[in-house]
């Protein structure tokens, strides 16, 4: 016993000997790309701080930048491959573990064709630049159409009617919100989400300064949400219904005479089309529906279109209900009819230094469908809502074995019960993940790569969807500790494997460059490959030598490359090089919508989402930092409701939708609109074999054991995760 003191004293020692060492990062967690600094001495991390020379987020964080730290010591992330041997998880090396994956895999599809294999690809891949470099190649060498990701529990609308309308899937309209004078900002609540395409340092900063400049911010949000204090006006919307809200706000621009689309005039076709499009709407029949008073409608299309410069911005709770695209559609209409789409203080575009995206025309819709439902594929993935179903409907195409890299869908899907079941009836699965969580425990053997401090970053994704135009390069604060691989190597080695198995006669290929010298060539070849303006210090300084790998590693606190700057025609990639206007799948949805205008109003309640600070989806909660405090799961409901159904503040109350029921403590709270129900999503960590100690010792309810697979935007197949029809009854 002593000797165990005296050695862990000496260990203490030898590290208070190591020097200190300072990195500059960005963090991953989020879409905010905060510049963090990290001290370190040896393993150790002495202290996590916001990066003030970092020119975009200026010293920002939130407390999940300080959680790093928990992510990085966690003793439940896992550093070794596991396979499940008779229900118990034993340890394999790692060539063992990728040959038997590879193996597997390949056999499957040889017994019941290509198709026999699911694929899905979560969130964290978009934040993790070796997994983005190297997965394209594992879905090529798997060759499925079972692909998913989280995509189409996001923004897919988003990029469906970026497609539709400029031709490519991969642009996102990014709001201006530095220069704009009046933001009207739908379904978002960048309080909590710091900020979702719309990548920005410091976001809350930022929308106070639209105000201290004689702007105008209005929220429109089923809950007055945290992001409500930033704003001059919230106004309540029943859930599902922006799109009557958007087409009433169009219509009375149109009434007053007050449209001025500047230059889009020339750079959009069928103008003449677009009007008579919108004849059959009444305000007042739009108002009635979404319950915002004509007056408010009215008052905010003059404002909106009278301003200067305003922009009309919509993410997760108009991305994630019924009309998901419809309303990416509409917003855009209302931002072009007012000359507000890709000039100053509108929607822009940014100029990503890494664009290889953005330099050639890219997407594709419906052009096959899945076998169950007949879901439409978008950019050759289905709507991770068919996962499940094409694994349990039997026949000729059935899933029968699936690779899941960086998600957790039993509790990120709707209806997770369901993915459940699927998953654990399958003949295989791998995971490449870190923790044995609500997902991985379904796999036969976990692939686990090394931790975000661990390998090198830059941001591709979310550089492309910053409010500036921005660059940043990171080195891992640690080396990879000794018997680890990072998802780079995991996903090129099962690669390699498939291929190799598929096509033993084939001739070794080329091997592929490294992370770094993708980079470095994407870097050159692109848009400030000829030369850049380095803007850290606010205004442009000029340099004449191009951007590349080497350069910016130059400038460890990142690299800003000036504001958003106006992108048409070069953005425009259909085959005219014109904006799209009136694509006709939108018009022929918009008949939908217009339908439904004219309809009796539903009396159900409906249940929404919610979204905290110190969350980050389903993977954070084993971070005591960030979860401890008061429970996060409760039930918000109106006190009309509450009083109409017997409801009180902290007592259980169950509640019930087509896919299933949970137990869940009630709030009260005026905070969220009658005919309303709000539950936050990404816990539920008690179900059986997750070795997750912090999460389960407090964990929650999935709110996805009752939303419905089922129910999608019509026009995507994208989840709809915001306007759950449920009932509500006392426990
Ligand atoms: N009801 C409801 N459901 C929702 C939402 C909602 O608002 N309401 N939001 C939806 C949205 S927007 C999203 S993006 C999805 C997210 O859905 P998913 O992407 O399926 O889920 P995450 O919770 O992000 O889980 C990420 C997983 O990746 C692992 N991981 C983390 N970092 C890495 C890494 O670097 N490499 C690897 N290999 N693994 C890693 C984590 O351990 C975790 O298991 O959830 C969706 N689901
Ligand atoms: N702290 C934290 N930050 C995160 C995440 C996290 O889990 N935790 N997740 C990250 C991810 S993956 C994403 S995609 C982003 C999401 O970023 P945001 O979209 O900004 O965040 P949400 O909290 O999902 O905001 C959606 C809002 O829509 C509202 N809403 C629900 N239904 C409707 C409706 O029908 N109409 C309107 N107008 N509003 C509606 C909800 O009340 C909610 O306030 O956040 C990212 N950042
Ligand atoms: S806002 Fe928080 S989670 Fe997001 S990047 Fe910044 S520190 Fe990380
Ligand atoms: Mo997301």
């Amino acid at each position: 016993m002593l000797q165990v003191i005296r050695d862990a004293r000496a260990r203490e020692e030898e590290q208070a000997r190591l020097p200190v060492k300072t990195h500059h990062r960005a963090c991953t967690l989020c879409e905010a790309m905060c510049g963090v600094v990290i001290e370190t001495q040896g393993e150790q991390i002495l202290s996590i701080k916001g990066d003030e020379n970092d020119p975009h987020s200026e010293g920002h964080i939130c407390p999940k930048g300080y959680a790093l730290q928990d992510l990085h010591n966690d003793p439940d992330r896992l550093r070794t491959p596991l396979e499940k041997v008779n229900g118990q998880w034993l340890p394999i090396d790692w060539d063992t573990a990728l040959d038997k994956v590879a193996a597997r895999l390949v056999d499957i599809q040889r017994r019941h064709g290509p198709d026999s294999i699911a694929g899905y690809w979560g969130n964290p891949s978009s934040h993790n630049l070796g997994l983005m470099m190297a997965s394209g190649t594992l879905r090529k060498a798997i060759g499925t159409r079972n692909i998913s990701s989280a995509a189409s529990l996001d923004q897919m609308p988003h990029q469906l009617v970026s497609y539709l309308m400029f031709g490519h899937s991969q642009l996102f309209t990014i709001p201006d919100i530095d220069r704009t004078g009046y933001m009207l900002m739908l379904g978002a609540n960048p309080a909590a989400s710091n900020g979702s395409l719309m990548t920005a340092g410091d976001i809350l900063k930022r929308l106070e300064r639209i105000r201290e400049r004689g702007g105008k911010v209005v929220l429109v949000d089923p809950r007055r949400t945290e992001s409500a204090r930033y704003v001059d006006q919230h106004l309540f919307i029943r859930p599902g219904t922006d799109a009557f809200f958007l087409l009433g706000l169009i219509r009375h621009v149109l009434d007053m005479g007050l449209t001025k689309p500047g230059r889009l005039r020339e750079l959009a076709d069928n103008w003449e089309a677009l009007e008579p499009l919108f004849d059959g709407v009444s305000i007042e029949q739009a108002s009635a529906r979404c319950g915002i008073s004509v007056d408010d409608i009215k008052r905010i299309a003059e404002d909106f279109a009278n301003a200067e410069s305003a922009v009309c911005y919509g993410r997760m709770g108009v991305s994630t209900q019924s009309y998901g695209a419809l309303n990416h559609w509409l917003m855009l209409v209302l931002n072009i009819l007012t000359g507000n789409l890709d000039s100053p203080g509108g929607m822009m575009f940014t100029t990503p230094a890494f664009n290889k995206a953005q330099s050639r025309p890219m997407g594709s819709f419906n052009t096959y469908q899945s076998r169950v439902r007949g879901l439409p594929e978008f950019d050759s993935y289905f709507p991770a809502v068919t996962l499940a179903e094409e694994m349990l409907t039997p026949g000729e195409g059935q899933v029968r074995g699936f690779v899941c890299v960086a998600g957790n869908p039993v509790l990120s899907t709707p209806n997770g019960r369901m993915m459940d079941e699927a998953l654990e009836q399958l003949e295989f699965m791998v995971s490449i993940d870190f923790y044995l969580n609500e997902t991985s425990r379904h796999a036969d053997i976990i692939l686990p790569p090394t931790g975000p401090l661990e390998h090198e970053q830059y941001d591709i994704v979310f550089n492309m969807l910053a409010v500036r135009n921005l660059a940043r390069f990171s080195d891992p604060v640690f080396e990879a500790p000794e018997g680890t691989r990072c998802d780079w190597d995991i996903v090129q080695g099962l690669a390699q494997r498939i291929q190799a198995l598929k096509n033993p006669d084939a001739e070794p290929g080329r091997p592929m460059p490294s992370p770094e010298q993708i980079l470095d060539h994407g870097l050159r070849t692109g848009p400030y490959g000829k030369g850049f303006s380095e803007w850290n210090s606010g205004t442009p300084v000029e340099h004449e030598e191009p951007l590349s790998l080497e350069v910016l590693k130059r400038y460890p606190h990142g690299l800003d490359l000036g504001p958003m700057r106006p992108s048409f025609p070069g953005y425009l990639f259909t085959p005219d090089q014109r904006l799209r206007l009136t694509p006709t799948e939108l018009v022929t949805d918009l008949g939908r919508a217009m339908a439904e205008l004219r309809g009796d109003q539903p009396e159900q309640l409906m249940l929404i989402g919610r979204r905290d600070l110190r969350t980050n989806n389903s993977w954070m909660h084993n971070s005591q930092r960030l979860v401890k405090g008061t429970d996060r799961c409760a039930l918000l409901i109106n006190p009309t409701d509450a009083q109409r159904l017997g409801l009180v503040s902290g007592k259980q109350a169950r509640i019930m939708s087509r896919t299933g029921e949970l137990m869940v403590k009630v709030e009260v709270t005026a905070d969220i609109m009658p005919g309303v129900v709000c539950l936050p999503h990404g816990w539920g960590h008690d179900r059986e074999g997750v070795e997750l100690r912090v999460a389960q010792s407090n964990p929650g309810i999935s709110v996805n054991d009752i939303t419905d697979d089922q129910v999608v935007d019509v026009l995507s197949g994208n989840a709809v995760l915001n306007g759950i029809p449920v009932s509500v009854v006392a426990a």
